[in-house]
């Protein structure tokens, strides 16, 4: 099959212009989507359960009648875990203790230090109460990002953890139950969209109030998840998955073709990039990519996304293709090269940095151990992979003694007459020693 993909090289005249263009990204903000969102969630939060079940009932097609319904027992689970192959619950399980060992690593524990006078000072990390886990449904759904974004919270210590997964038709993938399961979730309700989102926020007579929700979404979740910011914390919200792949033109291009047709495959928007010094690799990649995507079974949706978002990109050397992929700062960096080690260190900006030929972006998104929820769309300049301390909060510890808090007096009260706040000032100075 033939592919059209764009192909331009870092010393050419617009190739700022280029690179720019091929990274932009309008996550749409449709003004019809957000007056159906708030609808929605205003509806839920007044109404509770009657609202969610009625939209459960509309848009799923369903026939709830009480909200005992819309909930999946344990038991459940357990059962379809068992009609859910041998081979692929092994896998699952063994997924999720890698994920969960590696995640074991990011636990940040509390401290305090005591200074000279006996005062004390610190940092307490708690676990979050309850958290929502989003899961999409139908083709959307993938148990291992059940995996990874039940994982963290787990190995953090929250309370309770509430999935919510929609199911259209009433239909439900027994592998996303049988994750939920392996992953250790407490609660899990088959609601989806909008009024999951709100009654995950707002609480009802059935869906417990949570204090954060993370997963991905479409749209309608997005927009609902951004509404509800501020009543519960939220995750990112993701753009399309990407993938630049830096090659030295010593891999196999077969590897390579796939590896870019994995990220390509997942949707039409889905990008995926190949920087190269060497014109006649990329050529290589390039007649691979023809010859195997005949008899990729996703065939559509990755030429659509290679043709529509994929680009070839020739530079001059490694070192121009490390400043072209901080400039990317993609999701996923796939260093194709020798001394993965050495080069990495010229990398500031990407979610995850795959390191030499034999480490492909699949084996991260499955079961390497890192997560699989990382910042899209360039933000990897200022944010980071989903991880413990995203469901881990943070408190200030402060002890005066008598001689400490005698002396912090002398300085904030100078500081409290200076805003004119006399009753700080005041507050202050009771503490200070009499024969100080
Ligand atoms: N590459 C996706 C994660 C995923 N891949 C799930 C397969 N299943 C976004 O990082
Ligand atoms: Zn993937």
């Amino acid at each position: 099959m033939n592919l059209n993909i764009r192909e331009f090289s870092s010393n050419s005249d617009g190739f700022r212009a280029e690179l720019e263009s091929l990274l932009a990204w309008d996550s749409v903000s449709d003004a019809g989507v957000q007056k159906a969102v708030a609808d929605i969630v205003e509806q839920v939060r007044l109404k509770g359960n009657d609202a969610v079940i009625e939209f459960t009932n509309r848009f799923d097609r369903r026939r709830v009648a009480s909200s005992a319904e819309l909930e999946i027992s344990r038991e459940e689970l357990a059962l379809a875990k068992d009609r859910v192959s041998a081979e692929l619950v092994t896998s699952l399980e063994a997924a999720a203790k890698r994920v969960h060992d590696y995640h074991e690593r990011q636990k940040q524990p509390s401290w305090q230090y005591q200074e000279n006078d006996g005062t004390v000072l610190g940092q307490k990390v708690t676990p979050l109460d309850r958290v929502g886990v989003y899961v999409p449904g139908g083709k959307a759904a993938y148990p291992s990002s059940v995996l990874m974004n039940v994982m963290p919270a787990k190995v953090a210590g929250v309370g309770e953890i509430i999935m919510v997964v929609p199911t259209p038709d009433g239909l439900v993938s027994d592998i996303v139950l049988a994750a939920a399961y392996i992953a250790g979730v407490d609660r899990v309700f088959t609601i989806g969209g909008a009024q999951a989102v709100a009654a995950l926020a707002y609480g009802t007579e059935t869906i417990p109030k949570v204090d954060k929700i993370v997963g991905p979404g479409n749209i309608y979740v997005a927009t609902a998840k951004k509404m509800v910011f501020g009543v519960v914390g939220i995750d990112m919200i993701a753009g399309p998955s990407e993938i630049l792949v830096v090659c030295d033109g010593k891999t196999d291009p077969d590897w390579i073709a796939m590896d870019l047709f994995s990220q390509a495959e997942h949707d039409e928007d889905a990008q995926s990039i190949l920087i190269s010094p060497d014109l006649d690799f990329i050529k290589d990649v390039k007649a691979s990519m023809e010859r195997l995507i005949e008899s990729q079974t996703r065939k559509e949706i990755i030429k659509a996304s290679l043709e529509g978002r994929g680009a070839f990109i020739h530079v001059e050397n490694m070192d121009e293709a490390m400043d072209i992929a901080n400039i990317v700062a993609a999701e996923h960096l796939e260093l194709s090269i020798d001394e993965p080690e050495k080069w990495v260190e010229k990398i500031r900006h990407a979610g995850a940095i795959f390191m030499g030929r034999h480490t492909p972006e699949a084996l991260g998104d499955y079961c390497a151990g890192p997560n699989h929820v990382l910042p899209t769309s360039g933000t990897a300049r200022f944010s980071s992979p989903l991880g413990v301390y995203d469901f881990q909060k943070r408190s200030s510890l402060i002890y005066c003694s008598p001689e400490g808090a005698s002396e912090l007096a002398k300085i904030a009260s100078p500081l409290a007459r200076g805003e004119s706040l006399e009753a700080h000032a005041m507050s202050a100075e009771y503490r200070i020693l009499k024969d100080s």
